[in-house]
């Protein structure tokens, strides 16, 4: 089956929220994301989370960026680890510390600016494998895994894999232009080869999942071509997994709701030139829209 996201398709998936719910109802999200240079990726995966309504979220990030996050992130915690000295990310050696805090939360978000070193690609293999809960894998966690999407097969929670183009070109091994002329057959193949739900980026997003199902997203702009809003995405569908929606509709609800946010910003402010924190701040009037 094949859906089109569209505003009443949206509309008949969102739920709204019991009057007596909490924080606690909405889940705990953790979010593996940034490393030196690329810190503002951890920060709009986490105001994507927010933005999206996860109930909590904790950024875990290594020890000596931890300053930075604990003064920008005002509504985010931060769970600080260990790091290997000169690479500022976080390697193999966090491993058990990450599986240990992430037992009781609701999903986690991995890869935004994560790091490209060695050390934090077999971190990412070990972490696709083994956490027990629902995850949402992107950016350096993707190039992480080309080549080696066997650690996906071997995960027993649900797996969200975001990619732009050039990602799943290095992922799968082939060229960017094969997959821009067929982006629904190749992100079909690439569900069934990684086992994962595959959400391929870029104008007409395209979600499919290895059950056979698949979407194509009608919201979204140009103006979204702009560094940090495939960030922002992976944010918002992790806070939808931590609400608990089935895992192909957090996917397709966090992307027609995330094109929906740039509609809005287009609409308001100008077709371009919005940046990806707007993205995030606008995602609250998307959901109004559509409730
Ligand atoms: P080309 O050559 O431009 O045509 P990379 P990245 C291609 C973090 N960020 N359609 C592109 O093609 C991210 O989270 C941090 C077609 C090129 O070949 C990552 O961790 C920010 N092709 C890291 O930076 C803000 C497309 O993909 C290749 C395409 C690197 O991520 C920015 C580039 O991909 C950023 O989010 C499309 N729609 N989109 C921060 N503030 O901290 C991309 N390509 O090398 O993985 O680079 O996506 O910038
Ligand atoms: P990333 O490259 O990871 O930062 O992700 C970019 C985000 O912007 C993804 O959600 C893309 O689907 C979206 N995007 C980029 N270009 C366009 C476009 N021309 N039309 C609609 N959405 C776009
Ligand atoms: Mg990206």
């Amino acid at each position: 089956p094949r859906f089109l996201l569209n505003e009443s398709w949206a509309a008949n998936h969102l739920k709204p929220r019991g009057p007596d719910s909490h924080k606690g109802t909405y889940g705990h999200v953790a979010v593996l994301a940034g490393s030196s240079g690329k810190t503002g990726a951890a920060i709009l995966t986490c105001l994507g989370a927010l933005r999206g309504g996860a109930g909590l979220v904790t950024l875990i990030c290594p020890k000596s960026l931890n300053h930075i996050f604990e003064t920008t992130l005002t509504e985010a915690m931060t769970f600080p680890l260990e790091e290997e000295t000169d690479i500022q990310s976080l390697s193999y050696q966090a491993f058990d510390k990450i599986i240990s805090f992430c037992r009781d939360k609701k999903a986690v978000a991995i890869g935004p600016g994560f790091g490209i070193h060695r050390e934090t690609f077999e971190l990412v293999h070990r972490l696709v494998a083994h956490l027990d809960i629902p995850a949402v894998i992107d950016a350096d966690a993707i190039t992480a895994l080309a080549g080696e999407v066997f650690h996906l097969r071997r995960a027993q929670a649900p797996r969200i894999l975001t990619p732009h183009p050039g990602e799943l070109a290095r992922l799968l091994d082939i060229s960017k232009e094969k997959i821009q002329e067929n982006r629904l057959e190749i992100a079909r193949l690439a569900a069934k080869e990684t086992e994962s739900i595959v959400v391929l980026k870029g104008a007409a997003t395209v979600v499919a999942s290895p059950d056979g199902r698949e979407a194509v997203n009608y919201s979204g702009n140009p103006g979204l071509a702009t560094g940090g809003t495939g960030d922002v995405l992976t944010g918002l569908i992790t806070a939808l997994l931590a609400q608990g929606y089935e895992p192909f509709i957090a996917a397709s609800l966090g992307v027609y709701l995330h094109g929906l946010s740039a509609d809005i910003l287009a609409k308001r402010k100008g077709p371009f030139g919005f940046v990806a924190k707007e993205v995030a701040e606008t995602l609250p009037n998307a959901i109004k829209e559509i409730m």
